[in-house]
C-alpha cells in the first residue's frame, strides 16, 4: 500500500514529502523532480515568494544511486525565505524579530480564523502557515516521483489552464500530446493563444484593481490499463479518491470527471459512452468506446479511455484590497490581513493537478500490479495485458 503524507509551514525551515510503500527499483534523478518543482513555479500572476525561492529537492532517505530502495522515501523542498523568519518561526523560543506580530485579523477564505477557533491559537498565524498553498511543492516533489513510475508503463499525462476569471480557452479539440507542448509557450499554461493574452490581461487588471482571479484547469490522462480502482467499496472508488485528492488542494472549489456538469442536460442517449470491439494489444483492452463523456472512469473503475478531470479554483483570499473581517481581540471592525501573495495561480495549479493525480494513480496501480519491485509490477502488468488481449 503506497501511503502519501506532507509536513511543513511556508516560511519554516521547508516542506517535506514522505511516500512509503514505493517499489523498489525505479530510476530516477533529481531532474525528474525538479523539473516540476520549477515548473509550480511559473506562471504569469505569482507574486514575490517566487522570487525569493528556487525549489529543488532534497531527498533524505529512500533513494540510492538514482534507484528507489523500496523503504520510506522522505523529500525536502527547503525554504530559502525561511532566513527571514527564522526568530519568528523558532520553534523553542517565543516568536520574536520584525515578522513576530500577531496576525488577528482573519482573511475571509482563508484557513484563519476557523482554525485559530478549532485549535485555540490566539496567533492566526500558526494556521496560515501550514494552510499555505506553499505545501504543493511537497505534493509537486511526491508526485513527480509516482509520475515517473506511472511513465515506465506507457501512463502520461498532460494539465493545461481552460479558464482564468472570466476568460475561457477554446481547446477541447487539442490532441492530448501537444498539450504540454503548447501550454509551456504561454504565460499561463494556456494552448489557446488568443484567450492566453485576454488571460494575461485579466490578470495585470486585477493586479491594478488589488484583486485576485480564480480559474480552471483541465488534466488528461492517457496510456492507462482498464481496471483501475473498484465499484466494491465507496472508499476505494477511484473517481472518489481522484476528487478528494483534488479537492484538498488549497483553493480548490470544484472537480468534474469527463462532461461532469456541464453534461447534466443531456439524455441519456447522449452522454453513455457506446462500446465497440477493436481488436488491440494495449491495456486499455479490445472495448473502446465511441466517445468519451465520462472522462474515463465507468463504475469508479478506469476504462482504458482517457481521464478527464476539470479543477475549479477559487480566487486567492489574501487581497491588497482587504476585505471586511473582525480583530479577534477587539471584537471591533477590522481590515484583512494584508500579506505578500498572488494575484492568480491558477497555471501552478496545472503542475500541483498532475501531482495529485498521479499520487492516486500510483496507489491504484500498486493495488492493482503491486509487488515490492517494479519489476514485480512489471511482471504482472504484462501478464494483465496479455489477458486482456483473450477477452
Ligand atoms: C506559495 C507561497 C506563498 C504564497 C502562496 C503560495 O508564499 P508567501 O505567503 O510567502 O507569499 O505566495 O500562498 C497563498 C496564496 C496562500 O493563500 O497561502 C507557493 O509557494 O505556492
Amino acid at each position: 500500500m503506497l501511503r502519501f503524507l506532507t509536513a511543513g509551514e511556508s516560511h519554516g525551515r521547508g516542506v517535506f514529502c514522505l511516500l512509503d510503500g514505493f517499489p523498489a527499483g525505479l530510476h530516477v534523478s533529481k531532474e525528474d523532480i525538479d523539473f516540476y518543482l520549477s515548473e509550480r513555479q511559473k506562471g504569469y500572476g505569482r507574486g514575490g515568494r517566487q522570487r525569493i525561492e528556487k525549489d529543488a529537492v532534497d531527498v533524505l532517505s529512500g533513494i540510492r544511486g538514482g534507484i528507489t530502495l523500496g523503504s520510506p522515501i522522505l523529500l525536502a523542498v527547503w525554504n530559502r525565505d525561511f532566513e527571514n523568519w527564522q526568530e519568528a518561526m523558532d520553534p523553542w523560543h517565543p516568536p520574536s524579530g520584525p515578522k513576530a506580530t500577531r496576525v488577528t485579523q482573519p482573511r475571509p477564505g482563508h484557513a484563519d480564523l476557523v482554525g485559530a477557533l478549532k485549535y485555540h491559537h490566539d496567533d492566526c498565524r500558526n494556521i496560515l502557515e501550514r494552510a499555505s498553498a506553499r505545501e504543493t511543492a511537497a505534493r509537486v516533489a511526491g508526485g513527480a516521483l509516482c509520475r515517473k513510475l506511472l511513465s515506465t508503463f506507457g501512463i502520461e499525462m498532460a494539465a493545461h489552464v481552460v479558464q482564468i476569471g472570466d476568460v475561457v480557452a477554446n481547446t477541447d479539440s487539442i490532441p492530448s500530446a501537444e498539450i504540454a507542448g503548447r501550454s509551456a509557450t504561454s504565460e499561463v499554461r494556456c494552448c489557446d493563444p488568443v484567450a492566453s493574452e485576454n488571460m494575461v490581461a485579466a490578470i495585470r487588471a486585477a493586479k491594478q484593481a488589488k484583486d485576485t482571479l480564480g480559474g480552471v484547469v483541465e488534466v488528461r490522462v492517457w496510456g492507462l490499463p482498464v481496471g483501475l480502482g473498484t465499484h466494491t467499496q465507496w472508499d476505494k472508488k477511484l473517481d472518489g479518491r481522484l476528487a478528494q485528492a483534488l479537492m484538498s488542494i488549497q483553493a480548490v472549489k470544484g472537480v468534474e470527471i469527463g462532461l461532469g456538469f456541464r453534461g447534466v442536460s443531456r439524455p441519456g442517449s447522449q452522454f453513455h459512452d457506446e462500446i465497440q470491439f477493436v481488436p488491440s494489444a494495449g491495456p486499455g483492452g479490445p472495448y473502446r468506446r465511441f466517445t468519451n463523456h465520462l472522462g474515463g472512469l465507468e463504475g469508479s473503475m478506469t476504462t482504458g479511455e482517457e481521464l478527464l478531470i476539470r479543477v475549479a479554483k477559487k480566487p486567492i483570499s489574501t487581497l491588497m484590497k482587504p476585505l471586511r473581517t473582525v480583530n479577534m481581540e477587539t471584537h471591533e471592525p477590522a481590515e484583512a490581513l494584508v500579506e505578500r501573495s498572488d494575484t492568480c495561480a491558477v497555471p501552478a495549479l496545472a503542475v500541483i493537478v498532475e501531482a495529485a493525480v498521479a499520487i492516486v494513480l500510483a496507489e491504484a496501480f500498486l493495488e492493482k500490479f503491486g509487488g515490492d519491485s517494479v519489476a514485480d509490477m512489471k511482471a504482472a502488468f504484462d501478464a494483465y495485458v496479455r489477458y486482456l488481449q483473450s477477452r
